[in-house]
């Protein structure tokens, strides 16, 4: 997401004089500072689509005449998602890993007393924002595997769930442990890379965090939905796939009796659940020895 973002002016120095029968005195004061723009994580945010396109930061006041300096402008602080990086012609400028504030942009100096000088323009840039929430597990799947549902049921989070698919729309996230985070990201179908479905827009979370957690009903051809969903993000990135530890966790254990997993990679660590039974042992012991 994209926003043009400017920084305030310095205020002009005033220039005033006293004049007395033998002697000017200079008099004016200095211009204040244009405001600078920063960004500041937020626990609360979890998308970017409260962002505007436009931000502008207060310009510095005036000086004045005796000696009175104009004020600095209100810093501009701009909320965003822990999880966000901020991106100008490629270069990242602000990853925001917590609620500290980031400058991204410095405001105008204000003018030197009594003079024409020192007072500066505050730049005008295009800011790329992107979210990539960073979480320990992230649930990836099919629309209506249970992700959220499980989410629901092992995290402090409350997730919209339904029988029909792309419920979630956002992502979600969940606080398994006072360490452990989990994401739920929104279904992904083939073609997600290309944009299709809610697109790849989610897959970018992908990037931070720790374990791929795919998430697939035990009702689904579970070694089929497996390799799509790999083919899926290997197209996205494959560096990121190679990497990174996956696990696989089924859903729905309570709809089926016997499940076929003989194709699935050999290494390829599984995890059998039910939200409707409550079981969901394997996978809460996994979480806390991740710990
Ligand atoms: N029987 C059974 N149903 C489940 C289980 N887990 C989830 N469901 C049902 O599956 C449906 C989809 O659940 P969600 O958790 O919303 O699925 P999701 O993967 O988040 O779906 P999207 O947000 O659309 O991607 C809901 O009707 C749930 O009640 C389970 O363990 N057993
Ligand atoms: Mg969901």
């Amino acid at each position: 997401m994209f926003s043009l973002i400017k920084a305030g002016n310095g205020g002009r120095a005033s220039k005033a004089i006293i004049k007395t029968h033998r002697k000017r005195i200079l008099n004016g004061g200095k211009g204040g500072n244009g405001g600078s723009v920063y960004v500041k994580g937020s626990h609360n945010l979890y998308s970017l689509h409260k962002l505007h396109p436009n931000y502008r930061a207060e310009n510095g006041r005036n000086g004045r005449k005796n000696k009175m300096n104009g004020e600095n402008a209100k810093n501009l602080v701009i909320e965003v998602p822990i999880g966000t990086v901020v991106i100008e012609e490629g270069e990242t400028i602000a990853d925001v890993i917590d609620s500290k504030e980031h400058l991204i942009l410095k405001g105008g100096a204000g003018g030197a007393a009594n003079t024409n000088q020192g007072h500066s323009t505050g730049l005008k840039l295009q800011f790329d924002f992107k979210l990539k929430h960073m979480s320990d597990m992230a649930f990836i799947g099919a629309p209506n595997a249970g992700k959220s549902s499980l989410l629901a049921h092992i995290t402090n989070a409350k997730p919209k769930i339904a029988s029909y698919p792309f419920t979630t729309l956002f992502p979600n996230l969940g606080q398994f442990s006072a360490n452990i985070k989990l994401a739920d990201i929104p279904g992904i179908i083939p073609g997600a890379y290309l944009n299709r479905g809610l697109g790849h827009r989610f897959l970018q979370h992908l990037e931070r965090t720790r374990v791929l957690g795919f998430v697939i009903s035990a009702t689904d051809n579970v070694a089929e939905q497996y390799n799509l969903l790999c083919a899926e993000l290997n197209h996205y990135n494959n560096k990121m796939m190679k990497e990174k530890e996956k696990i696989l966790i089924i859903t729905k254990m309570d709809l089926v009796k016997d499940l076929d997993l003989d194709s699935l990679p050999r290494d390829l660590k599984i995890l059998k659940t039910s939200v409707h039974n409550k079981h969901c042992d394997e996978l809460n012991i996994y979480l806390t020895e991740l710990t």
